[in-house]
């Protein structure tokens, strides 16, 4: 019989080293085969993508389809006559489908950011011991660009308010940018005039944050927007509700609350984890979560209950960008990317795997069920079906307790361990903890007070330009490949990269993230900047939400002067090669529309190419800005570089590069 003859065939298994070229995840990865578990590395070898939906043109909209638009493989030759049901063309359905990504992205950093403006407006009342605002000069700032009173007039003479209320009115004025009935947000006035200018001629400023999401989700629906231009309009307006917006407020909100970040040391990578230690890793997004954890975890109290239980102490560290957020203000390491998740559970040694919001994929509850480790939800709009999954609900109203019950139950499961502990003796050091303020410290003239020094050292040559390389891993190309290999292409050619979320996490875990990295990587003249200044050759700003500060870096150059007046006339460029989530197109768009050049490995818009020329071309007259997508690593730094040289070429300082362009030899001979 048929059946009789059909063999079972054995699971397809990734191969570890074509997998990632982090050796630990490379162990872990041949660790989860010894053990059969099964990880994302494997299920990318079963699982294929659709081709019609990586190309952007398959709509779901409604229940006549999907209809799927593929393109033709000899490509479109005359009139595209492709159409959906209700005679949607490839455009209409790739825009629509792009924009929703937008709106995904942008709300779910905004959401996050909405989290944290209510814990701010509870510290600000007072009605929390957990919470308490920790950087005034923040909060003041802050509430000036909120348009908060920071004094008072009293008797003619201007004295400086109770700092306890302009707290709560900037509080109440923040939460307010989601919702309010009319204005605009007011953040993006944070943005050079002549952007300011541009977005308003293009009705393009957010009016408030929510809404522009909900109106994304309105005009796609069935029926509304069929033109692919006008729907770019909204997508644009959505993400600068995103970046200048909702992911600004967040960035600045969890400032004031838990310290602006100033450069720290730390290590990365599963390595971190201590085989005699509780290990308790912290995954997902909102540092409201970590905050609390970090204090519990290194009170006397519970390391003594630790110790008690057998330990020598609590061994903190992060996945994610929780991982950054407790990096770059407390120096806990980080434990992996995205795509690492997984293999810290493999260690064995992970007593307590707490999770929040964002990039946790289901499976680490199927993974964690092969283990002792607990794993703990904590958000109520982020819980797991898996029963094995433990949901202990964060408040601020009872932050502590929470927390406590959570590294208490870690302690308890240390005893739990099985004797399959495996950590992989692979970490690396690292600096972080950079931020607008902080490179204004180590790149600007104290003299001065600006973003002097950078600026001079753009405009002599030394350093060719600026580069934001971003975003997540993706289980389709090789973990960390192409971060690595773009950032090295871009410091060795004297770009400086500015780096934020798994690419940073990627960046540390090679080394990149020493001041001795400019020496062996970076060109001379970037080399030389970092070592007369002693700071790496990329610098790491946090988390996703704070690609705000690459924004507001990008505005103190402008405001410094001698590179033009727009984020647009600057020499930069921005990256994200290994995107995944629907944040990175947010993220992706509003650099676009904030005038840089934009490329990631490859868009969900190949399948409608007028769609995908209006973005990647057409968008350079409009906003100064644009996409592109490049698969290769070098090719793609080199797409990068090419456009800071035209950049350069355009604010007349190319000459002064030639003057400068030395190799290590002969800076070494002389
Ligand atoms: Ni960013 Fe952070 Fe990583 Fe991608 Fe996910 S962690 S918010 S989305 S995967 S960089």
């Amino acid at each position: 019989m048929a059946e009789e003859k059909k063999k079972v065939k054995a699971p397809k298994l990734a191969d570890p080293v074509a997998s990632s070229i982090d050796v630990a995840s490379q162990e872990m990865i041949a660790r989860s085969h010894e053990l059969g578990i099964e990880t994302i590395f494997d299920r990318a070898l079963t699982m294929k993508q659709c081709a019609i939906g990586v190309q952007g043109t398959c709509c779901k909209n409604c229940s006549m389809g999907p209809c799927r638009l593929p393109l033709p493989k000899a490509g479109i030759e005359g009139e595209d006559t492709r159409k959906g049901l209700c005679g949607a063309t490839a455009n209409t359905i790739a825009a629509r489908n792009f924009i929703r990504m937008i709106a995904g992205g942008a709300a779910a950093h905004s959401d996050h950011g909405r989290c944290v403006a209510e814990i701010f407006l509870s510290a600000a009342r007072k009605e929390t011991e957990a919470y308490k605002i920790k950087d005034f000069d923040k909060l003041i700032e802050v509430a000036k660009y909120l348009g908060v009173a920071t004094t008072v007039e009293v008797d003619g003479e201007e004295l400086d308010r109770d700092i306890d209320e302009i707290a709560v009115e900037t509080a109440e004025v923040a939460l307010g940018e989601w919702g309010k009935a009319e204005g605009e947000v007011l953040s993006v006035k944070k943005a050079p005039k002549a952007r300011y200018e541009l977005w308003k001629k293009m009705g393009v400023i957010p009016r408030n944050i929510d809404r522009e999401i909900v109106e994304i989700m309105h005009r796609t629906h069935m029926g509304v927007d069929q033109d692919y231009k006008n729907l770019m309009k909204q997508g644009t307006r959505a993400a600068l509700a995103d970046g200048w917006g909702g992911s600004m407020l967040a960035t600045d909100m969890q400032d004031i609350l838990f310290g602006t970040p100033y450069p720290l040391q730390s290590e990365a990578n599963l390595g971190v984890m201590k085989a005699d230690h509780v290990n308790i890793v912290i995954h997902g997004h909102e540092p409201v979560l970590s905050e609390m954890i970090i204090a519990v975890a290194q009170s006397q109290e519970m390391i003594d209950y630790a110790k008690k239980k057998g330990a020598a102490g609590i061994q903190l560290s992060g996945i994610c960008c929780t991982a950054n957020e407790m990096l770059q203000r407390h120096g806990v390491p980080l434990c992996g990317t995205f795509l690492q998740q997984e293999l810290a559970i493999i260690t064995g040694a992970v007593d307590a795997m707490v999770v929040d919001i964002q990039c946790i994929m289901q499976n680490i509850a199927n993974v964690a069920k092969c283990f002792h480790t607990h794993l703990i939800t904590t958000h109520p709009i982020a819980k797991m079906e898996q029963e094995n999954v433990i949901h202990i609900e964060f408040d601020e109203h009872h932050a502590i307790e929470d927390a406590k019950r959570i590294v208490k139950m870690a302690i308890d499961n240390f005893q739990n361990r099985g004797a399959e502990v495996m950590i992989p003796q692979h970490k690396a050091p690292l600096v972080a903890g950079f931020g607008v303020e902080s490179t204004e410290y180590h790149l600007g003239g104290s003299f001065r007070g600006t973003y002097y020094t950078l600026n001079d050292n753009i405009i002599n040559g030394r350093i060719r330009g600026i580069a934001g390389v971003v975003g997540c891993n993706n289980a389709r190309t090789r973990h960390n490949q192409d971060h690595i290999a773009i950032c090295k292409e871009l410091i060795k050619n004297d770009v400086i990269v500015l780096t934020t979320g798994c690419t940073a996490i990627a960046c540390a875990m090679e080394g990149l993230l020493m001041p001795e990295a400019a020496a062996t990587h970076a060109g001379a003249g970037l080399a030389e900047v970092c070592e007369t200044v002693g700071i790496p050759p990329i610098l790491h700003l946090g988390s996703c939400v704070d690609n705000s500060r690459i924004l507001l870096a990008a505005t103190e150059v402008v405001k410094a002067g001698g590179l033009g007046n727009d984020i647009s006339d600057l020499p930069v460029a921005g990256s994200a090669p290994e995107w995944m989530s629907e944040k990175a197109i947010s993220i992706g768009h509003y650099f676009v529309a904030s005038g840089v050049y934009t490329i990631f490995s490859n868009l969900p818009t190949t399948g409608a190419p007028v769609f995908n020329d209006y973005i990647c071309k057409e968008f350079e007259e409009l906003y100064g800005g644009m996409w592109g997508a490049e698969q290769d690593p070098i090719k793609h730094a080199h797409l990068m570089i090419a456009h800071i040289d035209k950049k350069r070429k355009a604010l007349g300082i190319d000459k002064a590069r030639d003057r400068v362009m030395m190799d290590f030899a002969s800076r070494q001979a002389l």
